[in-house]
């Protein structure tokens, strides 16, 4: 009996090392920067490209006015107990080549984020992100270029 409790508890250890390896090899990634372009494309319509996106917690998302009309970004929908605040709604882009920096900070969670562009939310310009990490990713947010 002793000798089983004692073995499970070096199971239990490994078990438990092992899956802080892995944590610390996820944390160790830098944070990046992605790009999500605000496009018309023609007969294909409204779009952000990509329409799908998976980044981590202490990523950053750009989002590039790469048309002609006013875009933005707004979110819809996001993972229980978030509260974005102003990072919930970015301005108006207008100008070619405006950016909106979208920080995932410690107001972000892991999960599923739906997010629209207002004006053109009813012809479908839509974009899902996935966000991925830790609290420590998020606590890292903003190291950029470190
Ligand atoms: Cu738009």
């Amino acid at each position: 009996m002793r000798m089983t409790g004692a073995l499970w508890s070096l199971v239990a250890a490994v078990g438990f090392l092992g899956l802080g390896r892995e944590a610390r090899a996820q944390e160790s990634r830098p944070p990046k920067r992605w790009e999500v372009a605000m496009v018309e494309r023609g007969q294909y319509g409204l779009a952000f490209d990509p329409q799908r996106l998976t980044a981590q917690l202490g990523d950053t998302i750009r989002f590039i006015q790469r048309g002609g009309l006013p875009h933005n970004v707004r979110f819809r929908s996001m993972p229980d107990g978030v509260e974005l605040a102003e990072a919930g709604e970015s301005p108006m882009l207008t100008a070619p080549g405006a950016v909106w920096d979208l920080l995932l900070d410690r107001r972000f969670r892991p999960g599923k984020y739906f997010y629209v562009c207002v004006p053109h939310e009813v012809m479908g310009m839509a974009g899902i992100l996935y966000v991925q990490g830790t609290v420590e990713d998020s606590s890292r947010a903003g190291d950029h270029g470190t």
